[in-house]
């Protein structure tokens, strides 16, 4: 049975820390599904999420992560009908800190309870712990050097909406 792994987030916009987990979660599962999800919790976004989803496509590509991955967008509900709807059991999250655990456990435990998907905690890549999209959008509204810590045509885009 094709296991797919379904890696949910904001990624407004995706990083490089994001891609790191996207790739060891490509390494581990037959199938990815990076997933732009509406977070109620964060209320003005800088890109759109046909942006999010053609950024996101255009980084894989930029640095090359193996594997099946495929991006799309989720609006009509709950985070795990989609994950039914393609099959999977498996959420993909990365875990950068004791905050990041604190926020992601109780989603966890509610979509075991709800649909019996269980999900996987990565951790980050030392180098790239401290980097969250709306650092990012920070660093790069006040004229900052982000280029570590984004594919390029992310990098660009930022400095279009600069
Ligand atoms: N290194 C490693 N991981 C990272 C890094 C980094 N540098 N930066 C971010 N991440 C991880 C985050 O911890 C997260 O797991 C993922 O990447 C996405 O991060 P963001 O910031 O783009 O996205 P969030 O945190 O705003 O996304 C939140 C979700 C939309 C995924 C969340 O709200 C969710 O799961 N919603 C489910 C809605 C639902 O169905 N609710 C009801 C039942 S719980």
């Amino acid at each position: 049975m094709t296991k797919i792994a379904v890696v949910p987030g904001s990624f407004d916009p995706v990083t490089l820390g994001h891609l790191d987990v996207i790739a060891r979660a490509a390494e581990l599962f037959d199938e990815v599904h990076v997933l732009v999800v509406h977070n109620p919790d964060k209320k003005a976004a800088l890109f759109d999420a046909v942006d999010r989803v053609r950024l996101i496509e255009e980084s894989l590509t930029e640095v090359g992560v193996p594997g099946r991955v495929v991006v799309g967008e989720w609006t009509a509900g709950l985070l795990v009908d989609y994950c039914r709807q393609v099959g999977s059991k498996i959420l993909v999250k990365g875990v950068r800190s004791g905050e990041d655990v604190a926020y992601e456990t109780p989603m966890a435990i509610m979509n075991r309870h709800l649909a019996g998907v269980e999900t996987v905690f990565l951790l980050p890549d030392a180098a790239r712990a401290h980097v969250s999209s709306s650092l990012i959008r920070q660093v790069s509204s006040l004229g900052g050097d982000v280029t570590p810590y984004v594919p390029q045509v992310v990098a660009r885009a930022l400095a279009d909406r600069r």
